[in-house]
């Protein structure tokens, strides 16, 4: 038996073995037991001042009906033509304008939206209507029929938080559309809301599946609920004010693979660094600010502003710093990670 082979020993064995479908483990396995989890997407930045013109442009290239759904994806730079903002997540500028639909379908994915502008559109989720404002979170979770239209008079654009690559990763990736356009309307806009928002359920409402069953989280409560949050304590020395939007029947995620988030720091915040395994996609609602992404030369400074979007990989190290008084909406794969017992975060003193 050869110890210590030569290159060429070694070449002409996995030549040999590499026609039965074999591989050798030690040739990879330093890669697979890396000293740092290895994502392929970067941080990124998508200031909406850039991006608006090319959402309303779309808008006169093709109909809301025609495209399914009228998105831009904001693609991460390092993972091009995949749909994919983060190796777990998928995210995406909707635009929907006045008096259109997109059509009724459902899918293994589940999706969140989070609107950035405009009101008078709906989603409907299983034959009841969420009409949305600005702020609002609204989820359709798998398998569930979904379709959006618009009665009101301006241009409305919100943010999709999608778990398709988490779906695709399982190839479990499928969906079906309507036979019509619309799902019809069993319920009246409110239902769901007074239903599951309000601290009360019905005794024979136990939990059935693994999503919350409140679909519509209105801004007015959540940031209402912020706001006494930052008022009645000192700010997280890493998150600043930082709530979980939950699910009402456990206090957990709002879906298994997504969770979402509301953040609030005050002006001159700044966080103490921080590193988590989660991959997350931000959503400026107000205020203005800096996240200081990465570390010593590689790393990258996103300066944003009301409305922007962007993405920070697992594990990169950051730090925000509020310049005026912040909002921010985020979403994550945190509950995913948890529920397979891979998620972890590092805390750093300074
Ligand atoms: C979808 O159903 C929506 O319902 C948005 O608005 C984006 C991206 C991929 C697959 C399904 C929507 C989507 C999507």
């Amino acid at each position: 038996m050869t110890q210590n082979p030569s290159r060429p020993e070694l070449e002409e064995f996995y030549q040999r073995i590499d026609g039965h479908e074999l591989a050798p483990l030690w040739e990879v396995i330093h890669k697979l037991l890396a000293r740092q989890p290895i994502t392929r997407a970067v941080p990124h930045l998508w200031r909406y001042r850039e991006v608006r013109p090319f959402l309303l442009e779309s808008g006169e290239i093709i109909s809301a009906k025609e495209a399914e759904r009228r998105v831009l994806i904001l693609e991460n730079p390092n993972l091009r033509g995949e749909a994919k903002t983060a190796d777990s997540l998928y995210a995406g500028l909707q635009l929907i304008l006045p008096g259109e639909i997109a059509p009724a379908h459902r899918h293994t994915q589940s999706a969140l939206r989070f609107i950035v502008e405009g009101e008078g559109a709906y989603t409907a989720v299983d034959g009841e209507r969420a009409y949305m404002n600005p702020g609002d979170l609204i989820l359709t979770p798998s398998w569930s029929w979904h379709d959006h239209g618009h009665e009101g008079s301006d241009p409305m654009v919100w943010l999709d938080g999608l778990d398709i690559p988490q779906v695709q990763f399982f190839g479990s990736t499928f969906g079906e559309g309507y036979d019509a356009d619309v799902f019809e309307t069993t319920l009246p806009p409110g239902t769901n809301q007074a239903r599951f928002g309000a601290n009360v359920r019905a005794v024979d409402d136990l939990p059935e599946k693994p999503f919350s069953p409140l679909f519509t989280y209105p801004f007015n409560e959540t940031n209402q609920a912020l706001e006494k949050l930052i008022q009645s304590r000192e700010p997280n020395p890493w998150h600043g004010y930082k709530m979980e939007y939950q699910n009402p029947m456990n206090g957990g995620p709002v879906m298994p693979t997504l969770s979402a988030f509301l953040h609030g720091m005050q002006k001159k915040f700044i966080s103490r660094p921080y590193q988590t395994t989660e991959h997350q996609v931000f959503s400026v609602i107000r205020g203005s600010g800096k996240t200081m992404v990465g570390e010593g030369k590689d790393q990258i400074e996103i300066s944003w502003q009301p409305k922007d979007h962007f993405v920070i990989p697992g594990w990169y190290r950051y730090t925000h710093q509020a310049e005026a008084d912040s909002t921010l909406f985020s979403f994550s794969d945190q509950g995913s990670q948890q529920k397979l017992g891979i998620w972890r975060e590092k805390k750093h003193e300074i």
